[in-house]
């Protein structure tokens, strides 16, 4: 609690000092900070958050956040916000599906709650975040505890030495202002959520903790396994595949690394097969379910086990009509639902890091995935900063996800046009991918030459699939440009159609023939697939998109704030025409090409 002097001064700063915000921004919660947590027994603090949006960042002027609860008639002084009495919202939630005078809020708010604790001397205590657009600054009991960059990645505090026994609070201020340093900038063409809207749990761990463990087949065979854990305050470990094999492992400085000889049975769509898995590290244990695979590429083929696979996907935002970006069960579940009635074997997971239960449930249901970072559009390059943040959103989401058998690619960026800033950055992203993690192929979705009609981008080099989003028919109107560029071209590693598709706005509203009609869009996806069959550098298509999305720049008489290229609408069950031109079109892919 703040001193009578030290309020007057604080009050004269809160309205004068325009440098407040700097002391607030340490970036220090990094993938640095991760623990792994499959199998740890969580404690929820999901449900009602005191909340209140800040326009005009006064919290952090004025430091709400060393306020302490005081009954109104006690107070010496007129409060601007009252952290522990007033509005509540629930979390997850998104703060523009909750009241109409939110829809277009941009900028800073207050979520704060209080923590009662038992005291615990032998143990840690570790917050995680599950993701909070895009700032999250983290107070404890009126102490900055840093603050974490990056809307969709999952971010750790440890508690352990700010914790006292009894009450506690905890306050995120949590700012979704789009800026020219961030990643994304200012542009994107999907809506910008704000608020923590993924779980938010407590992890107690002893001493020694299990920061990470990593399972793969070493490269090139099917017969070792790879394991490798970093584990804080042991030098040893037991691993346990079910069913395969169980090994003491030894740690130097925390780190082990152990090869496994054992020729697990192989994780594919056809046969999604998880081994349970189990390491254990003194009184710390976790645990996880894990598949093992092999992808590669060999010229343009992709391999999936050793043999040529065609990737029949399908490209999904995070967006919900009700929820926004808040992700259910029930939502992940019809999507995939989605994907198998398209005849799907691969999903695109556009265009930043989705709920983590997205990629657990690929694994059990044998969808491949592509999973990327928000690397979108115009992106300021040049800027350590922003190298920075690009960096540690994909080591976040790579330390995340590395165990699903179903994520095959991670993709580094979308649509960045080829300056020598963005070749050094983007070149930078794929190097650090893949010394993370050397199992899995690395991606962009790059750009065509439109005066050269051919596929020219130097990133391309520097990629194991090139992505293409191109819209012949749409953006592009003569589509015969299409076939020119696939003759014009010769990649001499695989295609990937990223994107392709058209609106289609079938409300009452709709038009029934031309741009935004269902037929319109129909006739697209009969151009596209037609075309795109006969080129044989093209190992797979990712159409845009599963389901109508929300979007502020998209305000046309068809869209009304939506993207409408979805070949399901924004109900998430009205299928449109085009729907079923792509499921027939992967039902004969699929026996062309045995995959
Ligand atoms: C693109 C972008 C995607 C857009 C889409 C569109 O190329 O990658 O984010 O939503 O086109 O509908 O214009």
């Amino acid at each position: 609690m703040l001193e009578r002097s030290e309020l007057a001064e604080n009050a004269l700063a809160a309205l004068h000092d325009e440098g407040y915000a700097r002391a607030y921004d340490a970036r220090n919660l990094t993938h640095r900070g991760m623990i792994f947590t499959g199998g740890r027994v969580a404690q929820s603090l999901d449900g009602e958050w005191n909340f209140c949006v800040d326009l005009l960042d006064t919290g952090l002027r004025q430091k709400w956040f060393a306020m302490q609860p005081q009954p109104p008639a006690e107070r010496s002084e007129p409060w601007d916000y009252d952290p522990f009495m007033g509005e509540v919202v629930p979390v997850p939630s998104n703060w523009q599906m909750l009241q109409d005078k939110w829809y277009f809020f941009e900028g800073g708010s207050w979520y704060t709650r209080p923590l009662d604790l038992e005291p615990d001397p032998d143990g840690r205590l570790f917050l995680r975040v599950g993701a909070a657009s895009y700032d999250c600054k983290v107070f404890l009991n009126g102490a900055y505890l840093g603050n974490h960059l990056g809307a969709s990645t999952p971010f750790f505090v440890e508690l352990t030495d700010h914790v006292r026994p009894g009450r506690n609070w905890l306050m995120l201020f949590v700012d979704n202002r789009r800026q020219a340093d961030r990643v994304p900038m200012q542009n994107t063409d999907w809506f910008n959520y704000g608020g923590v809207y993924r779980e938010v749990s407590l992890y107690r761990t002893p001493q020694a903790v299990i920061r990470d463990m990593v399972l793969s087949l070493a490269p090139d065979c099917y017969d070792r396994i790879i394991a490798r854990v970093e584990i804080e305050g042991a030098d040893s470990a037991r691993l346990r595949i079910e069913g395969l094999t169980e090994v003491e492992m030894s740690l130097t400085d925390g780190v082990g690394e152990i090869e496994i000889a054992a020729s697990p049975r192989l994780w594919s769509p056809e046969d999604p097969h998880l081994y349970d898995v189990t390491l254990t590290a003194g009184a710390d244990q976790v645990r996880d379910r894990v598949g093992f695979r092999q992808i590669q590429r060999r010229g343009t083929e992709i391999l999936l086990n050793g043999s040529p696979i065609w990737l029949r996907g399908i490209a999904v935002h995070e967006d919900d009509r009700d929820l926004g970006k808040v992700t259910t069960e029930e939502d992940l579940i019809r999507r995939f639902d989605h994907a198998r009635d398209l005849n799907c074997n691969f999903m695109r997971l556009a265009h930043y890091p989705h709920h983590e239960r997205a990629a657990q449930l690929a694994d059990e249901c044998g969808i491949l995935i592509w999973a990327e970072i928000p690397v979108y559009w115009a992106i300021d390059f040049p800027n350590p900063a922003t190298r920075a943040d690009a960096e540690n959103q994909l080591a976040e989401l790579i330390r995340r996800d590395r165990n699903r058998a179903s994520v095959v690619i991670w993709s580094i960026g979308n649509e960045n046009a080829d300056t020598d800033a963005r070749l050094d950055f983007m070149s930078g992203l794929a190097a650090h991918a893949r010394a993370m993690d050397p199992t899995r192929l690395i991606a962009a979705a790059c750009l065509v030459n439109h005066q050269t009609l051919r596929i020219e981008d130097r990133l391309t080099e520097h990629l194991d699939v090139i992505g293409i989003n191109e819209y012949y028919g749409w953006y592009d109107e003569d589509f015969d440009d299409l076939g020119r560029i696939g003759k014009n071209s010769s990649p001499d590693r695989p295609v990937v159609i990223s994107e392709t598709g058209a609106d289609a706005d079938i409300s009452p509203e709709g038009p029934a023939e031309g741009l935004f009609s269902e037929a319109y869009q129909a006739e697209i996806y009969r151009k596209q697939t037609a075309t795109l069959a006969g080129l044989d550098y093209v190992k797979g298509m990712s159409p845009w998109i599963l389901y109508d999305f929300r979007t502020e720049r998209r305000q046309g008489i068809y869209q009304r704030g939506w993207n409408r290229k979805g070949l399901i609408a924004a109900d998430k069950t009205t299928r449109k025409a085009a729907f079923d031109i792509l499921a027939a079109f992967y039902a004969e892919r699929a026996k062309e090409t045995g995959s």
